[in-house]
């Protein structure tokens, strides 16, 4: 009997309502060329616009309306200029990862076959690596508070939360999953020269964890000098952990080494699967194209190869993913931000066109 998957998908703001219909027509590609399984794709008209209407990003049950779902598929929010980027991000994104436990945000960084990325003698088979992303807390944990406004003395606290219980689970996540991969190898970074207290606890516990893992290379870096590293020697790297923020800043460079933003996708996990887990492209909204028609969609799409994955159905993620690859060898139909002319349903329609082909 085929499997049945239900689907949330939010497209959101901005970019996120052009490259997400090409991720589900993507995923409803592979569901009839695979055909053991069934997606039931259903659709939240969540994000700014919603917001305008409503004056919430989301309804205020979102979370018991999702939590029935297999996967969430989200676009991007934001929408600046009429609804604060704070707003947007608090209103829905976060509190959709940290309702559901979604402790890891999984972001692979691979130059595909086919591109050239920006850095000089820097190939595919250097830029292969996957970085972990603590997503519950750390620097996002909204703790803190504005006083004195108004005034010349009004000050502004945001205080950075690190609970063993977060920082434990997010490292044995990694470790796990270096674990399984060729170079074994795992990275933590922080910055724990300045953060005395919770940076050098996050060494601290990932020390104590590594003990457990003899069979995978450690390395600690600081931040800084990783951001270096992502440029210099990205073929040294293979898991790389972090928190929140500092993983957050490291993979939008990790997108520009893959070539464009819009080859970046996300996974938002709760690997205990008690909640649904998340799927995205690590891109925003990007109110400066969004309308044009010239958004890549690839990112979303290879999201999808992502959720596809995590759902078990490895063949399809791994069909998605050839289809996806195929289309970038090619190099006939690429977007603008990878030096092509093609618009966003082009690149949707010959990434099904390569799946179609990949099953006949
Ligand atoms: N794809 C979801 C999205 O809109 N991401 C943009 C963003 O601002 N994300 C913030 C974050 O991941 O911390």
């Amino acid at each position: 009997m085929a499997k049945e998957y239900r689907i949330a998908v939010i497209p959101g703001d901005g970019i996120g309502k052009e490259v997400v219909p090409e991720g589900c027509k993507v995923l409803k590609a592979i569901e009839q060329v695979v055909g053991d399984f069934h997606l039931h794709l259903e659709e939240h008209p969540w994000g700014s616009e919603y917001y305008l209407k409503h004056g919430r990003m989301m309804p205020r049950d979102a979370l018991k309306i999702l939590e029935d779902y297999d996967t969430i598929y989200l676009g991007a929010v934001g929408m600046p200029g009429m609804v604060p980027d704070h707003v947007t991000l608090w209103g829905l994104l976060l509190p959709i990862r940290k309702g559901f436990e979604q402790y890891v945000n999984l972001r692979p960084i691979r130059l595909l076959p086919g591109l050239v990325g920006p850095l000089r003698n820097k190939g595919p088979e250097d830029i292969d690596f996957v970085c972990v992303r603590e997503n519950t807390e750390g620097e996002y944990s909204g703790v803190g508070g504005r006083v004195h406004g108004g005034t010349p003395y009004e000050v502004a606290l945001q205080t950075s939360v690190f609970t063993r219980h977060a920082v434990e689970r997010v490292i044995r996540f990694s470790f796990e999953l270096a674990r399984k991969r060729s170079k074994k190898k795992l990275t933590s970074v922080t910055k724990s020269n300045a953060f005395q207290y919770s940076m050098v606890f996050w060494d601290e516990i990932f020390s104590e964890l590594a003990a457990e893992y003899p069979d995978v290379q450690t390395q600690k870096w600081h931040v800084d000098a990783m951001a270096a590293r992502f440029i210099t020697h990205p073929e040294t790297l293979d898991v790389v952990v972090a928190s929140n923020l500092f993983a957050d800043i490291l993979t939008d460079l990790g997108g520009a080494i893959q070539g464009s933003l819009g080859m970046s996708p996300g996974g938002n996990l709760n690997p205990e699967r008690r909640w649904p887990s998340m799927f995205e492209p690590i891109h925003g909204s990007a109110p400066d194209i969004a309308g044009k028609g010239i958004a890549n969609p690839t990112a979303t799409i290879w999201a999808g190869s992502l959720m596809l994955e995590f759902l078990g159905e490895e063949r399809a993620a791994q069909m998605v993913m050839e289809g996806i690859i195929s289309t970038v060898m090619e190099g006939k139909v690429l977007t603008p931000d990878l030096g092509g002319s093609a618009g966003t349903v082009e690149v949707g329609e010959a990434i099904c066109n390569q799946i179609y082909d990949l099953g006949s």
